[in-house]
């Protein structure tokens, strides 16, 4: 059982399938960044996992389809219609319609994302954390902004939708408090807390413990369930030597007050949640900071280069939760 977010959870998924072939890996995917745009339901992270595994992915961006077009996006451009910061392409867009149509006549997300799955055949089960509608907010500060990305209004604080905050801003301003909005009323989609509970190992791969792995968490249930399924409970770092591996990961722990380092993720998560860590040999020297948090923690090489270096850290993060659970 696999908790992911988009780039990084699909890329570690890869290495892990790579590792263990015959596994059944149940993956519960974060629903918080999805937007609705030109009446369309975008699920960003599911379609990255989706594409990854299933083969479609544009490895380059490691979002989005390959050989993609953008036809349709230059037509609503000429018709003014936005927002032109968000990239989507011809292909893409085809899943989106498909998921919205489905949507409309009454199927829930999790159903609608197994028929997706019929397509690309990842090779996982893919759930999303909940069939209902969580959506991440950023809390910004206006007066961080320079003129062009200020647009009206005269307030000072604001929030903004998580792809706002990560595509159009880029992370560039300091994030006040990252809000998954409507996440404390949702409930974890059918099939999530069943494969908690049967799980035999649970990994947190190394996304982003606030926007990604962390929304997962905000869903009512799936901490407890996750404590409570008895089995080892392993994370990946996504910091590397005090710096985000992907992504600006930075810009969200610091509204979370934590700081941009593997051990202080670690602590972040803890121990009631996390037996074990992975840190990456650079950061060797905070392991016995997060052992004396009560998490057992080892350093391997954590660079995703390729699918066989992400296997060798899946095959790490299983001998460590053999190791915890002997
Ligand atoms: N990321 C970008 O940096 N720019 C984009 O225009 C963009 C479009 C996009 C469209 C579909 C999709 O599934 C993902 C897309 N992403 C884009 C990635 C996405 O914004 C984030 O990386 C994830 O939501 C974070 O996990």
């Amino acid at each position: 059982m696999v908790l992911a977010g988009g780039i990084g959870g699909a890329r570690f998924l890869r290495g892990l399938k790579s590792a263990v072939p015959d596994a059944d890996v149940t993956v519960i995917g974060n629903t918080g960044d999805d937007i609705h745009l030109f009446g369309l339901k975008v699920c960003p992270d599911l379609d990255t996992v989706m594409y990854t595994l299933g083969g479609g992915i544009n490895e380059e961006q490691g979002w989005g389809r390959a050989e993609e077009s953008f036809a349709v996006k230059d037509e609503l451009a000429a018709y003014g219609v936005g927002p032109e910061w968000f990239g989507l392409g011809d292909r893409d867009f085809a899943t989106h319609i498909v998921r919205t149509q489905m949507l409309s006549a009454g199927y829930p997300l999790s159903a609608v994302t197994e028929a997706l799955c019929a397509r690309w055949q990842p090779g996982v089960t893919l759930l999303p954390m909940t069939d209902d509608r969580v959506e991440t907010h950023v809390l910004i500060d206006t007066a961080d902004l320079d003129e062009s990305q200020r647009g009206e209004g005269g307030e000072s604080r604001k929030a903004v939708h998580f792809q706002e905050y990560w595509v159009r801003l880029r992370a560039s301003v300091d994030a006040h408090a990252v809000v998954p909005v409507g996440a404390e009323s949702a409930k974890p989609a059918p099939g999530v807390l069943d494969a908690i509970a049967d799980a035999d190992v649970i990994l947190f791969p190394p996304s982003n413990p606030v926007v990604s792995v962390g929304t997962i968490l905000a869903v009512p249930g799936m901490r407890e369930a996750i404590a409570e399924a008895g089995v080892p409970v392993v994370g990946l770092s996504p910091i590397v030597g005090d710096a985000p591996v992907h992504g600006m990961a930075d810009k969200v722990l610091a509204a979370v007050g934590v700081e941009s380092t593997a051990a202080a993720v670690a602590q972040h998560y803890g121990s009631g949640l996390l037996d074990g860590w992975l840190v990456d040999t650079v950061d060797a020297g905070s392991t016995q900071a997060v052992e004396d948090a009560g998490i057992r923690c080892r350093a391997v090489p954590l660079m995703m280069t390729g699918t066989d270096a992400t296997a060798a850290m899946a095959r790490e993060a299983l001998a460590l939760a053999e190791e915890v659970s002997a």
